[in-house]
């Protein structure tokens, strides 16, 4: 059977597969390495989605998609049936996570306006100083999957506290329901967004939601652009009320002309966060280990769609 993968690098870390596996790279749709018959188990680029989705249609073999992302929005609802479609739940924990904890100390420390400062040479402590500072928050992280909890992790050493909340709450495990958002907003420092965008988190952050974080609050979204309505995050970022640190947002990229681009409460980056040089040995550690179980007949792991 043949795999298709999109890094030349993915051969070696897949790691020893059965003898009857052909690992082929297709790393740009238009170039196939070979015929479409015989691929049994595509991984597309990171982050492909719309244009990349339509060669699902013409691999008349195709078993298996293995994202390299650990949102699969841009595949759910388009995978053929019959294919199981996987993500790449665990990947990214430690990159966005990281991401998320340096995104929330650069806010509340100022470093932007520092940099600014930097690259116009001034000494800008009177500009700056005092900072906030993240010791003592409440930090409220919407979204308690893997890179939820990794977060978590990662900040409790800075003497904050916690609360998680998910789709339906588990009342065990002290993680809320996301119909509880409204009494849990108004008491949170950093509202963190990390959930999958589905029918259910599109436009989750409404003009209600960012009416209800308190004064001074720090929106950090690593999830999904549309999870925000960025007409109403602007006219709320444009108040001065709130700041907000972005990796996603909506549209993606941003156009040059975008008001997001210039506001001084808003940290922007361009979808990085799961972009470390980890990444690829990570995320061929787990197309290796599903190749592999695929081969064996064994159940995959990071199911989105079963299409047996
Ligand atoms: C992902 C991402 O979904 O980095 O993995 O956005």
């Amino acid at each position: 059977m043949k795999v298709w993968i999109p890094h030349e690098a993915g051969r070696t870390l897949l790691g020893e597969l059965p003898p009857d596996v052909t690992v082929e790279v297709l790393a740009d749709a238009s170039r196939r390495p070979s015929e479409v018959a015989g691929v049994r188990f595509w991984v597309p680029p990171f982050l492909a989605g719309g244009d990349a989705t339509a060669l699902l249609r013409e691999l008349p073999d195709l078993s298996v998609v293995q994202l390299l992302s650990a949102g699969a929005d841009a595949w759910v609802g388009r995978v053929p049936e019959g294919v199981t479609l996987c993500d790449a739940r665990g990947v990214h924990d430690p990159s966005t996570a990281e991401w998320v904890v340096t995104a929330i100390l650069s806010q509340l420390r100022a470093f932007p306006a520092l940099a600014r400062a930097q690259a116009r040479r001034e000494w800008a402590y009177d500009e700056v100083a005092p900072t906030d500072e993240l010791t003592g928050k409440r930090v409220l992280i919407v979204g308690a999957g893997s890179i939820g909890t990794a977060v978590r992790d990662r900040l409790a050493p800075f003497d904050v506290s916690f609360t998680l909340v998910a789709r339906t709450a588990r009342p065990g495990q002290g993680v809320h329901g996301v119909d509880e958002l409204p009494g849990l907003l108004p008491e949170a420092d950093v509202v963190v967004l990390l959930v999958p965008l589905t029918e259910q988190t599109r436009g989750l952050v409404d003009e209600r939601f960012l009416a209800a974080m308190r004064d001074g609050a720090l929106l950090v979204n690593a999830a999904r652009g549309p999870v925000a309505r960025t007409e109403a995050l602007v006219a709320e970022l444009r108040t001065g009320r709130i700041s907000a640190a972005l990796d996603v947002t909506d549209p993606e990229p941003l156009p040059a002309d975008h008001a997001l681009w210039t506001m001084p409460n808003v940290l922007l980056t361009p979808h990085v966060a799961g972009s470390v040089r980890g990444f690829l040995p990570r995320a061929y550690r787990l197309v290796g280990e599903q190749v592999r179980r695929f081969v064996a007949g064994e159940p995959l792991v990071n199911v989105v769609v079963d299409g047996y």
